[in-house]
């Protein structure tokens, strides 16, 4: 065979090969076949050392052309394959639309949220302001300021949880009454709110998590009175639990407070008979107040034979969890879905049956 025949020879079944090729992987087979390193079409140039002098340029230009159509056409067959594939990818993937949508889920608000803002909603409409502070709180503010220096043993009462010597996790929101009232240089009078959340070294329990939700509520002003305090929890425990609710002021002890008192709510499930939710005594507690002891208005800056205040802090976990029928506190936490549907409201039901 000359080399001519070889030649054709290799073009003709290049040709062939690029048409049987039926994707992009095998036509990129047949590329390397004829025009890679030790492909056929370089291989003719090794017949270049047997040539004269004389029929180098022309052979080799004759490779050179060979090489050149081969490329041609696989470029074509390339292009060809390309459409092919596309082509193919589009009738696979195509979108039926006829099918019916997914529905919608929607979310709905987690039940501390909803309590908090229905208490929110409570004082906003007696002319309370909402207030909030800081988390990560000075040791000042959070003990110091609130009538609790440092050897202070209620310091115990709140297992805290310290950053530095400084600075701790809030254990409670009554850091942002002292802040607050520090803020308004003296002047009262001050009418606030300050929902949030606060953390103790308090082992979990049923009732008991190390994060939980505060408010806290202060009052300072010219004559403010215990029975202000009183009437105020009054109204807070019938909008929360009912209009036939009592309320009842046990004597306690807070630092920040002279006189303090815990406050119970007569038992909305067995309107004061005893049963399970009140553990048989008729009575629930729910917060924490009194009025605020002379050393934190002094502290603050209030002059206190001008003013006088009360405040409470209450647990909305527990509020919710009395509201609701809730057994567990950490049920709040652990972000179970099944749990949280529970909650929607009838409004939300219904939007999760529209197709969007
Ligand atoms: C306080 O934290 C005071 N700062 C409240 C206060 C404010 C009194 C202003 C006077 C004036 P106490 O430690 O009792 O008080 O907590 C208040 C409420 O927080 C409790 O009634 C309870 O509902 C809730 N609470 C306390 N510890 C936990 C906990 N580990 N998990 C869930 N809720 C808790």
């Amino acid at each position: 065979m000359t080399q001519n025949e070889e030649m054709s020879n290799i073009q003709q079944q290049a040709l062939v090969d690029i048409n049987e090729a039926q994707d992009e992987k095998m036509l990129q087979d047949v590329k390397v076949k004829y025009l890679g390193k030790k492909g056929l079409v370089t291989g003719l140039m090794k017949h270049m050392k047997d040539l004269p002098k004389e029929e180098k340029p022309a052979y080799g230009q004759q490779v050179n052309e060979v090489r050149q159509a081969i490329e041609k056409v696989i470029g074509e067959r390339q292009h060809i394959l390309a459409e092919e594939r596309l082509n193919q990818q589009l009738s696979e993937e195509s979108i039926d639309v006829t099918l019916p949508a997914r529905k919608m889920t929607n979310g709905a608000k987690h039940p501390l949220t909803r309590t908090v803002e229905e208490i929110e909603d409570l004082f906003l409409g007696l002319g309370y302001e909402i207030v909030t502070g800081y988390e990560v709180e000075k040791d000042y503010y959070n003990f110091e300021a609130l009538n609790l220096p440092k050897s202070h043993p209620a310091r115990d009462m709140q297992d805290s949880f310290y950053i530095s010597e400084e600075t701790l996790l809030r254990t409670h929101t009554s850091p942002v009454q002292a802040r607050t009232m520090e803020q308004r240089k003296g002047q009262g009078p001050v009418k606030i709110i300050c929902p949030g959340k606060v953390y103790r070294r308090d082992s979990d329990d049923a009732t008991h998590s190390h994060q939980f939700t505060q408010i806290e509520g202060l009052v300072v002003d010219e004559n403010i009175k215990m029975s202000d305090l009183k009437g105020t929890l009054e109204l807070l425990a019938k909008s929360l639990f009912g209009a036939d609710r009592d309320i009842r002021l046990r004597p306690s002890y807070f630092p920040f407070t002279e006189p303090s008192v815990e406050v119970d709510v007569s038992c909305f499930k067995c309107k004061g008979k005893g049963c399970n939710v009140c553990k048989h005594t008729g009575w629930i507690e729910i917060l924490g107040a009194g009025m605020v002891h002379p050393n934190v208005l002094e502290m603050a800056g209030f002059d206190s034979n001008r003013y006088s205040g009360f405040a409470f802090g209450m647990g909305p976990d527990r509020i919710a969890m009395l509201k609701y029928g809730i057994e567990d506190i950490r049920h709040f936490y652990t972000n179970d879905v099944r749990f949280l549907n529970q909650f929607k409201s009838v409004e939300d039901r219904g939007e999760e049956d529209v197709n969007l």
